[in-house]
């Protein structure tokens, strides 16, 4: 008994110390992007990701009720059924019981999940009439945001470590933002252009693959101002590391001057093909 007493001491002494740190450690999750030591998922900036943080933190409590239980069971049955205190082990083998029981709550557990699961697949999946379009084209190893509505389309480069200005993190801030409207429904095409790749914003609950030849659809409703941060997630060449995505939500005014200087800045010529201008431009 003494060494088992001593075992739990040990197990409850490490258990509480690591928890204790990690929980000093880690700082309350980022939106738009992640902090040094955090533990989580990123804030919510979007229906879709509340929703997930919401599912994510269900099956967290439904997780640890269950290890929690088949580890009280363990324990019982190293205390109570050991060859010293139990010399003489029963020879049952079935329980009609408790077979019809370990059978029908699991089932119960997995019905209670999927229901939450299934319409949160659902309201991701299914996207609703937007305000805005915006096609994103994954190459190696940078995006290109096409309005198709505005008629203009832009590169976005990552930062050099050396060009950074205070406030832009490393490795996620971009020289040509995406802008998008606050609490407007933008529908996100992507293709990829060389290979595939995959746009990923955490804050937005989206991430979708970029694949050559086919345009994949996905949607965010952004509620709040700010800029969001995002990376290619699907391994696409050697820079994949650097080619993230920043996302700038602005209101409706700001966005309609950023239209008007894009549609300026951006502006593409029509009056060539522009598979014909792209050929011009690798000369
Ligand atoms: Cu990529």
């Amino acid at each position: 008994m003494l060494v088992l007493k001593r075992l739990i001491a040990v197990v409850v002494t490490s258990v509480t110390v690591i928890v204790g740190g990690a929980a000093a450690l880690a700082q309350q999750p980022g939106t738009g992007q992640p902090r040094p030591w955090q533990l989580g998922l990123q804030g919510s900036a979007s229906p879709v990701m509340t929703d997930i943080i919401w599912f994510h933190d269900l099956l967290l409590w439904v997780i640890a009720l269950i290890t929690l239980f088949v580890l009280a069971l363990l324990v019982v049955v190293m205390v109570k059924f050991n060859a010293r205190s139990n010399p003489v082990p029963s020879r049952t083998t079935h329980n009609t019981t408790i077979e019809v029981l370990w059978t029908v709550v699991p089932v119960l557990i997995l019905v209670t999940i999927a229901v939450p699961s299934f319409r949160l697949l659902f309201f991701q999946l299914h996207t609703p009439p937007a305000d805005v379009t915006v096609k994103a084209t994954g190459k190696q190893w940078f995006w290109s945001y096409a309005y198709p509505d505005e008629k203009f389309e832009f590169d976005s480069l990552m930062v050099a470590d050396k060009d950074l200005k205070p406030g832009q993190p490393r490795l996620l801030a971009v020289d040509n933002e995406m802008v998008v409207p606050v609490n407007k429904v933008v529908r996100v095409l992507t293709t990829g252009a060389d290979v595939i790749h995959a746009f990923a914003v955490p804050s937005f609950g989206i991430k979708i693959d970029a694949i050559p030849g086919r345009i994949n659809e996905t949607w965010f409703k952004a509620e709040r101002e700010g800029v969001y941060y995002g990376q290619c997630s699907e391994l696409c060449g050697k820079d994949h590391a650097f080619m993230p995505i920043t996302v700038r939500v602005v209101s409706d005014k700001d966005y309609a001057a950023w239209l008007g200087d894009a549609k300026k800045k951006y502006a593409t010529d029509d009056s060539r093909p522009t598979s014909v201008a792209a050929v011009e431009a690798t000369k």
